[in-house]
């Protein structure tokens, strides 16, 4: 176990809220967990853009009192900093880069330097508040030059980096213009935090092109430093996921999707509007299931439920346009009066809602290009009804497939192999479909939250 007694800093992108339960998204539940066992700071953007912005003080807020109090702890950036940092290098290039989308990068020099700059102002306004003996957790791909910034700050506590998307092979990460300046910089951390197995294969043959020898299962020294390069896989709190999909508030959701579904099986989906959700793919997947087996035609509805994220960028309102235009097609060439083939929406829905949306689905279609765990495929299973489960379909190129082999794993570029997937799903036996459920949610509750973020500290704690 983690020594509980040393303060906890974690940095991420956004901060709070400082929530529990099986509420709010999985990674603010648990950071909000973490920090609420041994206390702590919770550093990042305001969410406000002002003229000062990383110039600006950091601004507090402390919950509670004693060992255990946390604070949060926030500066603003100008809009420069957002445009540069956030929108340019951080999703214009990194984001696509990790994703293996290579030929969707937009690479301005400016930009770097404002990520760059972010990280810096960011590190060396912490800087002040650090003890000796924090730990300090570093999330996700807005950050991957902290804890260098750090260093040159003469901070040398334990730091810790956990990537949420997927890291790329070599050749891939490459591409990446100055990357053998950002593998440096990645240096600069005691731990190296990834999704998958896969993802931190990746990055130990990255370090190992550069000279790097392992020195244990999960230790690597390179360039004069020792690392731990380790997988975690995130998960969710999946015993709180499934009391939520049996309170009062699911089982409304489920009820009203179920009577507007007279019968019919439903087919679910939800996503951030994202390239690598491969939503377009996942339509002409449900497309081909209506062409091939026509015997589903009035039997099946596939409801996609896909909030906008980060709506500026002219790559997601592409994507939307798409979608609706397919699903136009579809509800055109196949529907009836009483039946629409493809129901889509972009409206967010309150978690208990999901759960019962999930619930009244037969089949959760959960296929992404690439995508660093996925955690609608965990909640969708955790959901179920576990005396007549629905069949979760799955991508196998969502770091959650490496954990959850019982799902029906699909190729998410062949509509053919999406359609057969959700076809077998469809016509699977219920002794089948609770053998499959039963081991995929015993995996889910032994590896919950609480347990990944446990197994890191205690990597972080050393
Ligand atoms: P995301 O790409 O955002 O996360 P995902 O892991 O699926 O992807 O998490 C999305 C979360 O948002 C889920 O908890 C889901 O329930 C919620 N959500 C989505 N649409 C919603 C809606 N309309 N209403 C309410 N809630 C909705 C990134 C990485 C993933 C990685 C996570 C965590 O891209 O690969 O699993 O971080 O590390």
């Amino acid at each position: 176990m983690p020594d509980a007694h040393r303060r906890l800093i974690v940095v991420s992108n956004r901060v709070g809220p400082l929530v529990s339960g099986g509420k709010a998204g999985g990674l603010a539940v648990a950071m909000a967990d973490a920090l609420q066992e041994r206390g702590g700071v919770w550093f990042g953007w305001s969410g406000d853009l002002s003229e000062s912005g990383t110039w600006s003080q950091i601004r507090t807020e402390v919950h509670g009192e004693g060992p255990t109090a946390i604070t949060l702890a926030t500066l603003d950036m100008t809009e420069e900093d957002h445009a540069q940092f956030y929108e340019g290098y951080a999703n214009r290039v990194l984001w696509p880069l990790m994703h293996y989308r290579t030929d969707l990068i937009d690479y301005e020099p400016r930009d770097e330097e404002g990520y760059r700059r972010v990280n810096q102002r960011f590190a060396t306004r912490l800087a002040a508040h650090v003890r000796p003996g924090d730990m300090i957790w570093v999330q996700d791909y807005h950050y991957l030059t902290f804890a260098q910034q750090l260093r040159m700050a003469e901070i040398n506590n334990r730091i810790g980096f956990f990537l949420h998307i997927p890291f790329p092979p070599p050749d891939v990460f490459n591409v990446l213009p100055r990357a053998d300046g950002m593998l440096r910089a990645l240096l600069a951390y005691d731990v190296l935090g990834f999704q998958t197995r896969r993802d931190a294969d990746n990055m130990i043959a990255l370090m190992e092109s550069e000279g790097g020898e392992r020195t244990g299962e999960d230790t690597i020294h390179v360039m004069g430093r020792d690392l731990t390069v380790k997988a975690f896989p995130i998960a969710i709190d999946a015993r709180s996921f499934a009391e939520l999909a049996a309170t009062e508030e699911a089982q409304i959701a489920q009820a009203r999707a179920e009577r507007l579904l007279n019968g019919r099986q439903q087919i679910i989906g939800v996503d951030r509007i994202d390239y690598s959700k491969g939503l377009p793919e996942r339509f002409m997947g449900f497309k081909k299931l209506l062409e091939d087996y026509p015997e589903n035609s009035g039997r099946v509805s596939f409801l996609q439920i896909a909030p906008p994220s980060r709506g500026t960028l002219d790559a997601y309102a592409r994507i939307r346009e798409e979608l609706e235009q397919i699903s136009g097609h579809v509800n055109g060439r196949f529907g009836d009066i009483d039946w629409v083939p493809i129901r889509f929406t972009t409206r967010g829905q309150p978690r208990s809602a999901l759960a019962g949306l999930y619930r009244a689905s037969r089949v959760g279609l959960v296929t992404p290009l690439r995508d660093g765990m996925n955690l609608v495929a965990k909640e969708y299973v955790a959901a179920q009804e576990p005396d007549d489960p629905g069949v979760l379909v799955l991508s196998q190129f969502a770091g959650a497939a490496e954990q959850m082999t019982e799902a029906l794993i699909v190729n998410p570029y062949s509509d053919g192999d999406i359609a057969e997937g959700i076809q077998t799903a469809l016509r699977m036996e219920k002794t089948e479909r609770i053998d499959r459920y039963q081991a995929l949610m015993e995996r889910l509750v032994t590896n919950d939250v609480n347990a990944w973020r446990h197994s890191y500290l205690t990597a972080l704690d050393r």
